[in-house]
């Protein structure tokens, strides 16, 4: 089977760009083995108010050590620190963002969590349709890396030596029927709810367990619109810009799927700040269009 680095020395990345997306889907193994010693709720919050399990801190701090000693990212933004990072060290000029680790909660109940990784040219302040490389370690039953290095997208899981094997080529979005939607019911702004209920009356099936990655992976495989819309009182709604729905928005459109706000799409959005929510509707091209087209999505 095709290992990781054998993938990526058949693509026309950059060798510092190689090292680096090794060294960090690499850090899954320690990340993994912290699990069972940092699941408690500690008494801090992240900067957008959430309470934080030990292993959020855990592993930020890990992948910054990791960064900083790599000497290969010039400065790393995070979902768990309120300023950018800089590594003034660093020998290449690497701006990486990172979720360390997405849907954190779900850790103390057994399900798939996940670190999310984008890395730009030089900021991190950048459209997500200019990223060089996104990729995600999913902790399931499986270890599994998701990889697009602009060259379609790739998965892989770790094999009994902790080696990353290619478990499937060039992976393409189905225009499948699985549908979500974050955010309370009684929330719903009402032309998402209409989207909503179309989708149900063609037969569409709900699946989603509070992991973006683990979502996002899944649709995927099967195709579909997983979204968390703008909603009553909150319209920028939950996910974060950066550190979510770009990474994870280019991994879907380099695999024929789309990333929207609602109206337009989302790559070629500017951030203007670090913590920059937004409204997203992730999937299934085809379906992601006719709602761009046929709703007028409040955003
Ligand atoms: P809710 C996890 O906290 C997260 O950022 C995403 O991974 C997930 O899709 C969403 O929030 C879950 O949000 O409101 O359903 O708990």
């Amino acid at each position: 089977m095709t290992t990781l680095r054998e993938y990526l020395d058949s693509t026309s990345c950059e060798e510092k760009l190689k090292d680096l997306i090794e060294l960090v889907s690499d850090q899954a193994i320690p990340i993994r083995k912290a699990f069972i010693s940092n699941q408690e709720y500690v008494d801090s919050e992240n900067i957008y108010g959430e309470k934080q399990i030990a292993l959020d801190k855990w592993s930020n701090e890990h992948l910054m050590k990791t960064f900083r000693e790599s000497k290969l990212v010039k400065e790393a933004a995070s979902e768990e620190e309120a300023e950018v990072v800089e590594f003034p060290d660093a020998e290449a000029s690497y701006a990486v963002t990172i979720d360390p680790l997405d849907g954190s909660s779900l850790v103390q109940v057994n399900l798939a969590v996940g670190t999310i990784v984008g890395v730009y040219e030089k900021s991190v302040m950048e459209e997500g349709r200019n990223l060089k490389a996104a990729f995600y370690m999913l902790y399931g039953p499986l270890t599994v890396l998701g990889l697009t290095v602009r060259e379609g997208v790739h998965f892989f899981a770790l094999n009994e030596e902790n080696e990353y094997v290619m478990t499937q080529k060039d992976v393409r979005i189905p225009e499948g029927k699985l549908y979500a939607s974050g955010a309370l019911k009684r929330d719903w702004l009402p032309e998402h709810q209409r989207f909503i209920e179309y989708l149900e009356k063609e037969g569409y099936k709900l699946r989603y367990s509070g992991s973006f990655v683990a979502d996002v992976h899944q649709y995927l495989k099967y195709g579909g619109v997983f979204s968390y819309p703008a909603y009553r009182g909150k319209e920028t709604g939950k996910l974060r810009l950066l550190f979510e729905a770009n990474p994870m928005g280019f991994i879907v459109s380099e695999a024929g799927g789309r990333i929207s706000d609602g109206k337009k799409n989302l790559l070629e959005i500017r951030p203007e700040k670090l913590d920059h929510r937004i409204p997203i509707y992730v999937g299934s091209k085809g379906i992601i269009e006719k709602m761009e087209n046929e709703y007028d999505i409040e955003v």
